[in-house]
């Protein structure tokens, strides 16, 4: 018999999966399928952004004091919007935001989860057309139910993610997330606007062979990862050496490319950043969620990411993340040679 349907959307997926948890009343399914509609809405401006008035500065900085593109502006705007319409978000933390917002309207106040995201991220790339991303992390809220959210429900350890994932909006535009069991990725079929299953439970290779990193800023490095790096370009058959190197300059798309491949991501401390560049809270601890729940690793260089307990909303963290034997030769690296 001829088959007429065999696709799974990101819908279809999120209501199955949440068969596996009777006592779940569909609230986290809701909250992830608003992200998959707004992630289209971003995409669909990103793939137009050479014809219409998108491209290029905004004229306004973020908090970090990093020039804000009309398209981060536009990005932060539409996942705020969907997440406060969702009516299970009670408040949402962003790159492009100082403060925490808080969702302070009838149904939104109850919600039971907090968001914190990155809602375009490399985005110093869009005016190339180069892949840039979106990032986003859920926690359940610790304030109770009813009152207003503050800074405690967003700043809480990674390990207490309930879901994590990304958009990498790409050659193809894809978006991939977990909940904790099992890391799926669902591409965006623009024929008819959903995002349909195509990585179905994806493991990174343990054993990577692709290093990225900004060598530009070698002479800034730990002398750990200036080691590391030798360490990688050396010859040697056993462990497969030398390496590959890419790097993008998009976290997502470094970290995607990297998860399918095997691999490592580094952005380290350097001179002129004590504390690296990526923030804990909407950049590092998403990105951790989802490598070790695809068998990978995520670590400052001494430990695990989402052991960290952030004092700020946008705290910065060196990080390290991808294939688990990559890891722990970075952090050997970094153990001897200096952090
Ligand atoms: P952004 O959030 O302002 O876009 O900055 C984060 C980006 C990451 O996507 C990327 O890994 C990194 O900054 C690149 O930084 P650099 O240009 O220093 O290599
Ligand atoms: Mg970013």
């Amino acid at each position: 018999m001829a088959i007429y349907y065999n696709i799974t959307t990101l819908n279809d997926f999120v209501i199955l999966k949440q068969k596996d948890y009777p006592n779940a009343k569909g609230e986290l399914s809701n909250l992830l399928s608003h992200i998959g509609t707004a992630a289209k809405i971003v995409n669909k401006k990103i793939t137009k952004a050479g014809l219409v008035d998108i491209l290029g500065r905004a004229g306004t900085v973020n908090v970090q004091g990093e020039d804000q593109q009309k398209l981060d502006i536009y990005a932060d705007k539409v996942f705020t919007d969907a997440l406060r319409t969702s009516g299970d978000c009670c408040g949402l933390a962003t790159e492009e935001n100082q403060n925490i917002i808080v969702f302070t309207d009838k149904f939104a106040r109850k919600g039971k989860y907090v968001v914190c995201m990155d809602p375009l991220d490399g985005s110093s790339n869009l005016d190339y057309n180069v892949s840039v991303g979106s990032i986003f992390s859920i926690y359940r809220r610790i304030t109770p139910r009813g009152e207003n959210v503050g800074n405690e429900d967003f700043i809480q350890k990674g390990d207490m993610q309930v879901a994590a994932g990304y958009i990498v909006y790409g050659s193809s535009t894809m978006l991939v997330y977990s909940t904790g069991n099992g890391v799926y990725g669902f591409t965006l079929d623009p024929s008819i606007g959903e995002f349909c299953l195509s990585h179905s439970c994806i493991k990174t290779p343990e054993a990577g062979r692709i290093y990225s990193i900004n060598e530009g800023n070698y002479v800034n490095f730990p002398m750990g990862i200036k080691k590391y790096i030798k360490y990688c370009q050396e010859k040697d058959e056993s462990t497969g050496r030398p390496y590959t190197s890419r790097y993008v300059g998009s976290l997502v798309s470094d970290f995607h490319r990297n998860l399918l491949m095997g691999g490592v991501f580094m952005y380290p401390s350097n001179a002129n950043a004590p504390k690296g560049k990526l923030r804990i809270v909407y950049e590092c601890n998403p990105i951790a969620f989802i490598a070790e729940h695809a068998g990978g690793a995520a670590s400052d260089g001494h430990e695990r990411i989402m052991g960290l307990t952030p004092e700020s909303l946008h705290q910065r963290s060196p990080f390290y993340t991808g294939s688990k034997n990559m890891i722990k030769k970075i952090e050997e690296f970094l153990a001897t040679e200096g952090y």
